[in-house]
């Protein structure tokens, strides 16, 4: 069998983490894209870095940056992957607001210096790209669907429709191998402290043992299609296996409100979260995509992906976790 090697944007993050393990357990040869400033004592993957059986056998890392186009490229030259995952970016839709110019460059202009790569290179490469539900924004419909049309409320989203858009193109014009998966919120105890679930969830197991004393968040009501993670993982991996490169939602088909979320963290720890959860309105964004809930149905008919838990459990394991990060 012909030997499987992914080249992963994005390695350090929950999902070029989760996506790693499974990588790895399928027996892939897995190379990963780190900046230099990446912390990576601390990062997801330090427990892979550590095992002596997979960094530098069938794990490596190199240092590259989504900016630097010679770097990238001669990245690809050497590792010939014959699949890549483009994971990284900035990703926090809020923060897009504060420093847009930069995550437009990562989250569009690096995609297209993959595509752009992609498309020189001799060897054929099936190309994962990260696209995301918010670029449907102020969705016309609702839920929304491969066909929906883009109207995304966030620079962030505005940059990954542009990547999303340049994708479809490469695939039409060149043939290239390309998929979009268009994510819903994916969660999980790798989540980045600063994203919504994460920060409700640390919060209620630090008051929990009495080492903060409230949480201060923004939109109590706004809603969002929250699934897990692995699942989602499982689903790049999946697109790329399947014999005709396309565009898939992945998400549950269910929203949430964040209160619903705090009300679900804060009962795992007992803990009545009237009493310690504020609002700050600088925590509120310019604009909230309008509803955002997807339709799955493409990739469980196609691809036979489905997905797992509840919204309970994944809450409860994202503030189990934090439980027992505290206790060491
Ligand atoms: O957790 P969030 O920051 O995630 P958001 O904006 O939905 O984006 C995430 O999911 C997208 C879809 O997959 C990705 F494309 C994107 O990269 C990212 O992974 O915020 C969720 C909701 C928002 O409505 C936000 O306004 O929670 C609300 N919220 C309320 N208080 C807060 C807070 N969000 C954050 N981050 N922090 C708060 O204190």
């Amino acid at each position: 069998m012909a030997e499987k090697i992914a080249l992963i944007t994005g390695i350090t993050g929950q999902d070029g983490s989760y996506l790693t393990e499974l990588l790895l357990e399928s027996g892939y040869t897995v190379h990963g894209v780190v900046r230099r400033t990446s912390n990576l004592l601390r990062s997801r993957i330090e427990h892979l870095r550590r095992d002596k059986k997979v960094y530098d056998k069938s794990l490596f890392l190199h240092y590259g940056d989504l900016a630097d186009a010679t770097t990238l490229r001669r990245i690809f030259r050497e590792v010939r992957p014959t699949e890549l995952y483009h994971l990284a970016g900035q990703s926090h839709v809020g923060l897009s607001f504060e420093i847009p110019e930069s995550t437009c460059d990562e989250a569009g202009m690096a995609t297209l210096r993959l595509l752009e790569i992609a498309r020189d290179e001799a060897q054929p490469v099936r190309f994962y790209h990260a696209a995301s539900s918010e670029i449907f924004g102020n969705a016309t419909e609702t839920p929304q669907t491969e066909t929906t049309p883009m109207w995304p409320a966030s620079p962030y989203g505005c940059a990954k429709a542009f990547a999303t858009q340049l994708a479809r193109i490469y695939r039409q014009s060149y043939g290239l191998f390309v998929c979009n998966g268009i994510l819903y919120n994916h969660e999980s105890p790798r989540r980045g402290e600063n994203f919504v679930t994460r920060k409700i969830a640390r919060a209620a197991a630090r008051i929990s043992c009495g080492l903060d004393s409230d949480l201060v968040l923004g939109n109590l009501e706004s809603r969002r299609d929250w699934g897990r993670a692995q699942d989602y993982v499982r689903a790049m991996w999946l697109m790329l296996q399947h014999e005709v490169p396309d565009d898939y939602v992945v998400a549950t088909g269910e929203t949430h409100s964040v209160r619903e979320f705090v009300e679900a963290a804060f009962a795992v720890v007992n803990l009545p979260w009237e009493n310690y959860v504020k609002h700050d309105p600088s925590f509120d964004r310019p604009t909230e995509p309008a509803h955002l809930v997807g339709c799955a149905d493409k990739i469980r008919k196609t691809l036979g992906w489905k997905p797992t838990g509840t919204f309970a459990q994944l809450v409860h394991k994202m503030v189990e976790a934090e439980v027992e990060l505290l206790r060491g």
